[in-house]
């Protein structure tokens, strides 16, 4: 199976974002996420040196393939080049995804964070492979940046092609969760709560239930 094939699947995306995860923790979080079978995790690291995401990265790509998992690298094309990475996941701030596309090959995986169903038809239309959607709530994993609510979930993924991930982001929690599928989600990323869980496996496998993955 090619890594789109591995993606279509996949209803819960998780990160390992280092504003809650020390890096001494860092490979034991991710076996704990691992553990309960997500099938695709980013590394997520605003505050760390490039040449620092490198080196996490390159302990994380092999984990993440002995188990299956996709594995993504935040904000940085060339490191998802050179640490073996399944894919890079980029904001509206990172230009256009064409330049990315020519750098990482076809079957590279890119993710665009899009927060307005304009930005989230623009970027299927760049050819994006799939799309974060939020933030639905207001959240510290990502401060500064206003909520956008529920109300476009349902408009959003009528006008995108069915099997076009869209994963909903922000917030989302066992608590926001229902809502935010009744809204219309498929598909959600979920960081600060799940890093937080006191069973992260357990939690993962859970989501993966409620989300019908499993
Ligand atoms: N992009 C939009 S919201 C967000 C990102 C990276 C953070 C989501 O984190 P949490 O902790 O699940 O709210
Ligand atoms: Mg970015």
């Amino acid at each position: 199976m090619n890594r789109k094939e591995r993606l279509s699947p996949c209803r819960l995306y998780g990160i390992v974002d280092m504003g809650y995860t020390a890096e001494n923790q860092l490979l034991s979080v991710t076996e704990k996420l691992l553990a309960g079978g997500l099938g695709i995790l980013q590394l997520r690291a605003k505050n760390c040196a490039p040449e620092r995401i490198e080196q996490l990265g390159s302990q994380l790509a092999p984990l993440c393939r002995k188990h299956g998992c996709l594995f993504i690298i935040n904000d940085y094309p060339e490191i998802a080049l050179s640490t073996g990475a399944d894919g890079v996941h980029l904001g509206q701030d990172d230009g256009p995804l064409a330049p990315v596309r020519a750098m990482l090959g076809p079957d590279c995986i890119i993710g665009r964070s899009t927060h307005s169903p304009e930005q989230a038809l623009e970027a299927f239309r760049e050819q994006a492979d799939y799309i974060g959607f939020g933030p639905l709530f207001p959240t510290g994993t990502k401060p500064g940046r206003p909520a956008i609510g529920l109300k476009d979930i349902a408009n959003v993924r009528r006008q995108l092609p069915e099997e076009f991930p869209v994963f909903c982001i922000g917030g989302i929690n066992g608590d926001t969760l229902p809502n935010v599928l009744k809204a219309g989600a498929a598909r959600v990323v979920i960081v600060s709560w799940l890093l937080t869980h006191p069973d992260i496996t357990g939690a993962v496998t859970a989501l993966r239930r409620t989300l019908g993955e499993i």
